[in-house]
């Protein structure tokens, strides 16, 4: 989920040791939680979206992790690090599921991302790697082409947090993606909006016409679920079907 315009940055924990140290102590216990991303209408889980967490106190959540990642530039580590797990559960993920990986824009300058040995690689044809416009680390042609070599290997592309801000329309029509999925802020309240339900409405459109599944990210309730089940949201994920858990496991429904 993307910050909104006066959303309080969550107080930073503080430490007396320095950041490098703190970070290499929560990367060696990090790991990754998988929330299901469901298709409703028929009670199947369509796939995981795999959320980096650290067992470490200081830097234990995904953001913290990667924004600690960022300064000490050390995002190719934990990538590595996120990809490689995911890699090792794929094995026991239900038959045809899919899991979908956030990956950082500067990953995508990491040779190991692209590289047909790399553990993920092997499974490619079924991850998805979800991207923002976070930052704008490589011009728009070279992102695209980077894209275009992970196609090649077989995965697949989504756009993360679309109409948070950071993940713009022309990063649509540019990459093309094999799947949207709307930012939690579009869907919270959705049953009770009138002006969030026809941009959601739009938006399910606009993602069918460019030939990409749209995914709903962050639904709660289930005033939320129907809203947007009728509205024809094909796919969801949040709370409502399960949090991040440990298990690649299907909802109990
Ligand atoms: O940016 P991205 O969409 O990848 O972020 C996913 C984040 O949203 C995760 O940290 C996850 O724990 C959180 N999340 C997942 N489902 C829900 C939900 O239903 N409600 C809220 N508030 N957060 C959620
Ligand atoms: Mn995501």
């Amino acid at each position: 989920m993307a910050l909104a315009i006066g959303y309080e940055l969550p107080v930073r924990e503080q430490s007396s040791a320095p950041l490098p140290s703190v970070f290499a102590r929560a990367l060696s216990q990090s790991f990754v939680a998988f929330q299901p991303i469901v298709s409703w209408a028929d009670r199947r889980v369509f796939g995981f979206e795999a959320l980096v967490r650290s067992r470490a106190g200081l830097l234990s959540g995904a953001s913290e992790l990667v924004g600690a990642a960022e300064s000490l530039g050390s995002l190719f580590p934990l990538g590595r690090a996120v990809r490689g797990a995911v890699a090792r559960a794929m094995p026991g993920a239900p038959d045809g599921s899919a899991l979908f990986v956030n990956l950082h824009p500067h990953e995508l300058l990491d040779p190991d991302l692209a590289s047909p040995d790399a553990p993920l690689s092997r499974v490619a044809h079924r991850v998805v790697l979800e991207l923002t416009e976070r930052a704008a680390v490589a011009r728009r042609a070279e992102l695209r082409e980077r894209i275009d070599v992970l196609r090649r290997l077989g995965f697949r592309v989504a756009i993360d947090d679309l109409g948070a801000g950071f993940s713009s329309l022309d990063l649509l029509a540019d990459l093309r993606p094999d799947f949207v999925k709307l930012d939690m802020s579009l869907v919270r309240r959705i049953d009770r909006d009138d002006g969030r339900c026809r941009i959601v409405g739009h938006l399910l459109r606009l993602a069918h016409d460019l030939g990409a599944r749209a995914v709903a990210e962050g639904v709660e309730t289930p005033g939320e679920r129907d809203a947007l089940l009728s509205l024809g949201a094909p796919l969801l994920q949040g709370y409502l079907f399960g949090l991040p858990g440990p298990d690649l496991s299907a909802p109990s429904w």
